[in-house]
């Protein structure tokens, strides 16, 4: 196998054998298959498109895919095979309707491919393009670099727009691009820089993917407002809910309604309690239990009650409590219960049946809920507190947390920047620090919880107000970034800041396996993006 595509890839290189996070050589074979048939289906979905025949099945279908292929999303070899057949369904079903307006359908080989028969035959042909795959890397490995950067970035990109899309939202060009890119993956004839230029139009996108998101999720659940959330938790049947999606997030809550079970939100979804529409519609949504989700093996294995995965990031369940935990949408694992979202009917009958908490427990709580509206809401203090001089700095530290060594970075720093700072953070990278108390300046908290990784559009709406607020442009600001990453949101969400400009961000644990050292290079050339070094260091530099 060959996959690099995450920050724990093997030996920070490339995982060949089995993959870090528990993905299989043959899932891995299945995946590479789904995304090769994704761009057969892409160049035919271009061609109808440009005889005006609707695509929105195939567009829909390609964002779910590529979300499915997203580290930590989907381990099922059946789920694979059932999406690659799909694919070549959807692909032949629009072949027709060229053909039936008089035109000949697209003649390349990724359009005309045929998927084996079985599910090892399948597997096989995946393998065989994996070594297509890496013989394109002999070539030129700063492009063969790029492509991959715009491959994993799309992925990203892929999973917000798959969210939005859930919430209603959806944009013609935003499919177009993504159709563009995976038809003309396998280009010869571009240069180092018109590569460049495309994983920069990946960032551009994602920002509208996120803009999408941010849409989706404000008209429906209204804007995020501060929102303490009890850490503790109360006796009686439980459900908790991890991932991302709001949207399934709600409907849990709506079927749960009435039946005593009370709803708690894991790793990403702590945010959800900012929502007024989801807070204050239904008080069973009880409080945040656990961390990031890297922990989740330990406090799975805790939770006494039904445990349910709206997205990434799903680790190998042990078997000590696979059976309590459920699937949902993209996600997958062989041997746990995929659910449909619309009857949970199984989840709500193993809440039922497990003990629940015997006991309450008392944690204290965190504030989320300070998305863009919150603190633009009180954009003149913040104005009025750094021209005065309260405010010094600003940090925004976010991203992904994760498994590997290096991470302690972020706790330390945030333990050292100085009172007079304020600490932005997204992500479940802040996990390592989200329950400290770091008071206040004149009323602002010093610890300001936007939300998920995707509300980097509400940090990146902040950055651009207090901008326009102080007559500068945002590298101007007393503003520094320090992100972490993991997966390809996370590359997504990078790509996004430097389309837009922003330069000296500091990125960590590790630089991407998959960036050549002259794309690096190149990177820190044009937008001085730097390896993250020590806290001590990075806080200097930072407030010199
Ligand atoms: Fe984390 Fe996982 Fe949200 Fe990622 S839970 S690591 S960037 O999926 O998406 O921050
Ligand atoms: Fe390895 Fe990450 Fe790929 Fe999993 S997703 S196989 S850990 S590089």
């Amino acid at each position: 196998m060959f996959c690099n595509q995450c920050e724990q890839t093997t030996r920070g290189d490339v995982c060949y054998q089995w993959g870090a996070c528990g993905k299989s050589p043959e899932v891995d074979a299945l995946q590479d298959l789904l995304v090769h048939c994704l761009r057969g289906l892409s160049q035919v979905a271009l061609q109808a498109k440009s005889f005006g025949i609707t695509t929105r099945d195939q567009d829909e279908f390609t964002c779910e895919m590529l979300f499915s292929t997203l580290t930590n999303v989907n381990f099922s070899a059946d789920d694979f095979v059932a999406f690659v057949n799909r694919a070549i369904a959807l692909r032949e079903s629009l072949k027709l309707q060229i053909q039936a307006l008089g035109n000949p359908a697209i003649n390349s080989a990724i359009a005309n491919f045929q998927p084996a028969g079985d599910q090892q035959q399948l597997i096989k042909q995946g393998k065989d393009l994996e070594f297509e795959f890496i013989g394109q890397s002999a070539k030129n490995v700063d492009i063969f670099s790029l492509k991959l950067t715009i491959l994993y970035g799309l992925k990203g990109v892929a999973a917000y727009a798959f969210h939005a899309l859930e919430l209603g939202e959806h944009d013609e060009d935003l499919y177009v691009f993504f159709h563009e890119v995976l038809a003309n993956l396998d280009a010869q004839d571009k240069s180092l820089q018109e590569w460049l230029d495309i994983t920069l139009q990946v960032g551009k996108m994602n920002l509208k993917a996120m803009e999408l998101l941010d849409a989706g999720n404000t008209n429906t659940f209204g804007h995020p407002t501060p929102t303490p959330v009890t850490l503790g938790v109360t006796v009686g049947k439980a459900i908790l809910v991890s991932g991302h999606d709001l949207l399934h997030l709600r409907a849990i809550l709506e079927q749960t309604a009435g039946t005593g079970i009370k709803v708690y939100t894991h790793g990403e979804l702590l945010p959800a309690h900012g929502y007024p529409q989801l807070k204050q519609t239904y008080p069973h949504l009880y409080g945040h239990y656990g961390t990031a989700w890297q922990n989740q093996t330990h406090e799975f294995e805790h939770f006494p009650g039904a445990i349910v995965m709206t997205t990434n990031c799903l680790m190998p369940p042990h078997e000590t409590y696979k059976d309590k935990v459920f699937t949902l949408g993209p996600v997958g694992y062989p041997g746990l219960q995929h659910v449909s979202i619309r009857d949970i009917t199984p989840i709500i009958q193993k809440a039922l049946a497990l003990p629940g908490f015997v006991e309450e427990s008392d944690r204290g709580t965190v504030t989320t809920g300070f998305a863009r509206n919150a603190v633009l809401g009180v954009a003149d203090t913040v104005v009025n507190a750094v021209k005065s001089g309260n405010i010094r700095h600003f940090f925004l530290v976010g991203g992904c947390d994760g498994a590997k060594p290096g991470r302690n970075y972020y706790t330390d720093l945030v333990e050292t920047i100085p009172s007079d700072c304020v600490v932005m953070t997204l992500g479940c990278g802040k996990f390592r620090f989200f329950d400290k108390q770091l008071g206040d300046i004149g009323g602002i908290p010093r610890l300001l919880d936007l939300g998920q990784c995707n509300d980097a559009y509400s940090a990146i709406q902040i950055a651009v107000a207090l901008a326009q607020a102080f007559q500068v442009n945002v590298n101007q600001l007393p503003l520094s970034l320090v992100l972490s990453w993991y997966e390809q949101k996370a590359i997504a969400v990078l790509l996004t800041l430097l389309y837009l400009g922003i330069q000296n961000i500091r990125i960590g644990p590790t630089l991407p396996a998959f960036l050549t050292p002259n794309v690096a290079k190149l990177l820190s050339e044009t937008y001085n993006l730097k390896l993250i070094t020590t806290p001590e260091q990075d806080l200097a530099a930072c407030l010199g």
